[in-house]
């Protein structure tokens, strides 16, 4: 019984609480699980796991549910693992400029945390007001700032976990140097919870940056970008490097009453953030790429506040299009394949469907594009998804034509788990599937997220 482990304050069953906790930000599944769990400590996770073996239990870890594909979903009757109860700083070592914190600490609480030491956490997204670090390092999440930071691997200094066998690992305890053989911090990085519950982060801070500027530029051609991109950064270090199409800005201005950051509108538009003390440099490049005709016009932002609402015009674009239910899709190519890529995405999808909006946007400086197809106002959720449904191998021969990912930076969870085999090769995935078979023998953490469950799986002799 759950409850020899947990208190009633720890455990839910209503029906509400189920709808709640057992889903992530993705649509389309059906949300079915038995009970949701709110463990305090690593103790009642190795307990829980112990518990899930000898009563066959599947176990989904949760976080601040803003997945996007699924991994968070519970549709069978699985325990729910919340780590909402699992949000502390435990401790802050300023010489090492580690903080160990519990999974569920907010991802903007780090952040806080980290500029009242007079550094940075640089890992940050529209939705780190709710995601948590835990679900940030299970699926390795990128976000605005990757060009110059890297992703949330790159931050994490070490972990204790537990795995599907009830073991805790204590994984590299923050060294910089450790040269001992296979690095399981680095498996558990992006693993979607099908290794390992993660019950103690340490995770790594940046010294604070000078204030930024945001520039927001019109550009008419799509291949421009790069060009625009590579002008600025053989000049200064850029924090990011995002873009947005002309269909993306006017929803996100339709949706927050955002004035157009440009007085014209351009097929494109791309958003680039630097220091300020780099100002100077960014407008010498500004005005090469006007002489190039790269960009037409842009606007630098010339206060803080300034710049966070250029920002919004990014940053707003995923939440703008939520009543449209689009079918989403996050896909990655090198820089240099981005222009051919988006025009053969998009040709595919306007010559099959003509009558579907397709909106882009995303982080063109790392290769990183957001697919949004918008549903129509009078089709139903359910055939449009079928309809994305059968798009999405064609969208996935295209990436994989140009040796690129079906998942940058959103992860597999159920959403893509049937299409890895786009983006990895059948003997990556069988080596990913023994791995799965060592770490989690009984099959209980998060079932058929990433890879299917053998159909033997968990079974006992
Ligand atoms: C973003 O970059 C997020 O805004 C969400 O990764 C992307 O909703 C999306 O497709
Ligand atoms: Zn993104």
């Amino acid at each position: 019984m759950l409850d020899t482990i947990f208190s009633q304050k720890q455990i839910r069953t209503d029906a509400e609480s189920l709808q709640i906790w057992g889903k992530d930000w993705t649509n389309g599944y059906p949300v079915d699980p038995r009970a949701i769990v709110f463990p305090e400590t690593t103790e009642q996770v190795q307990e829980l796991v112990t518990y899930a073996i000898s009563e066959d239990l599947k176990l989904v870890p949760s976080g601040g549910r803003t997945g996007l594909s699924g991994g968070a979903v519970a549709s069978n009757s699985e325990v729910v693992v919340s780590f909402d109860r699992m949000n502390k700083i435990l401790d802050y070592s300023a010489k090492d400029r580690i903080v160990t914190c519990q999974p569920g600490l907010v991802t903007a609480n780090l952040q806080q945390f980290a500029k009242g030491q007079g550094l940075y956490y640089p890992v940050d997204f529209a939705s780190s007001g709710s995601s948590q670090i835990g679900g940030n390092v299970a699926t390795n999440a990128g976000g605005i700032k990757v060009i110059r930071y890297g992703l949330t691997r790159d931050w994490v200094a070490g972990m204790k976990v537990v795995t599907g066998t009830g073991a805790l690992l204590d994984c590299n305890a923050g060294l910089v140097k450790n040269a001992t053989g296979y690095d399981f911090r680095h498996l558990m990085v992006g693993s979607e919870g099908t290794l390992g519950l993660m019950c103690e982060l340490d995770m790594r801070l940046a010294p604070m940056p000078e204030p930024q500027c945001v520039m927001v530029v019109g550009v008419p051609q799509v291949a421009d970008l790069l060009n625009i991109l590579h002008t600025f950064a053989d000049q200064i270090t850029l924090s990011a490097f995002e873009f947005f199409s002309d269909l993306a800005l006017t929803k996100v201005q339709a949706h927050r009453g955002l004035t157009a950051p440009l007085t014209e509108a351009f097929a494109y538009y791309a958003l680039l953030e630097f220091d300020e003390s780099s100002l100077a440099l960014a407008e010498e490049a500004f005005a090469r790429c006007m002489d190039a005709g790269w960009l037409v016009d842009g606007v630098v932002s010339q206060s803080e506040a300034q710049a966070k609402s250029l920002w919004q015009l990014r940053e707003g674009i995923s939440e703008s299009l939520a009543s449209y239910t689009p079918y989403k899709n996050d896909l990655s190519v090198r820089i240099s394949e981005v222009p051919g890529f988006l025009a053969d995405v998009d040709r595919y999808v306007t010559e099959s469907y003509p009558e579907f909006e397709v909106c882009w946007y995303g982080h063109i400086g790392d290769g990183n594009l957001h697919l949004n197809i918008l549903r129509p106002e009078d089709m139903a959720v359910e055939e449009f998804f079928k309809h994305g449904h059968g798009m999405s191998p064609k969208i996935f021969e295209i990436v994989a034509a140009r040796r690129g990912s079906i998942s940058a930076e959103h992860g597999v969870g159920l959403l893509k788990r049937d299409f890895l085999g786009y983006t990895r090769s059948d003997d990556e995935i069988a080596l990913m599937q023994g791995l799965k078979a060592l770490f989690d023998p009984h099959q209980i953490l998060n079932p058929n997220k990433l890879l299917a469950t053998p159909s033997n799986a968990g079974k006992r002799p």
